[in-house]
């Protein structure tokens, strides 16, 4: 029920995730045709930048291997499988064999979405879709990070942003929790309002 209501707000209003945001680390997962996506993360794009990494972990219980082909999104350029050596991989997927628990995490394999102009701040969600040969799409809400998060939900580094970020969120953090309010009845931000909201 309150996922739903969450996603129903994301899909009205963009910017409008619940206050919580993903603070909290459980029941963030994903699920379809055996195929388990844990934790789905991601660190923001640095100042100036537009590239995010992208990482989760994925269990395959069906009954037969599969293998991501394809991550989608109105809101990126495009994506780069970066997977490292040990993975079973083919040259534009990454391969999940039957039984098997892959994890994408900082130091090893990510994913590399490129061209992203505007994204939520640190703390809120990012809706993807993860296209997977045999269990097909499956759309899932990357928690956004900061960018030196070391680990999904990274408290201390979020702290961090946070800090560097305070004049600028200080500033917009009025206009987003006003046009919250107002989103339900008008949608974006008044005219005038002033920036457009960047990952400041
Ligand atoms: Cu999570």
């Amino acid at each position: 029920m309150s996922i739903d209501r969450r996603r129903v707000l994301l899909l009205s209003g963009g910017a409008a995730l619940a206050a919580s945001g993903f603070g909290l680390a459980s029941e963030h997962e994903y699920e379809k045709g055996g195929i388990k996506v844990e934790h789905p993360w991601l660190r923001t794009p640095r100042d100036g930048e537009s590239d995010a990494n992208f990482f989760m972990v994925v269990y395959n219980r069906a009954d037969a291997p599969d293998r991501l082909i394809a991550v989608k999104s109105p809101d990126i350029g495009g994506f780069e499988l970066h997977v490292a050596p040990h993975f079973a991989v083919t040259e534009d997927a990454i391969f999940f064999p039957v039984g098997s628990k892959v994890t994408l995490a900082p130091g090893g394999s990510y994913i590399r979405l490129s061209g992203i102009e505007k994204i939520n701040p640190v703390g809120r969600g990012f809706e993807l879709t993860l296209v997977f040969e045999k269990a097909g799409e499956l759309r899932i809400e990357a928690a956004i990070d900061a960018p030196d998060a070391a680990h999904a939900h990274d408290a201390e580094a979020m702290e961090r942003w946070e800090k560097a970020h305070r004049r600028g969120a200080d500033a917009q953090g009025e206009e987003h929790r006003s046009g919250h309010e107002e989103m339900k009845g008008k949608g974006e931000a008044q005219p005038g309002a002033g920036e457009p909201q960047r990952a400041q």
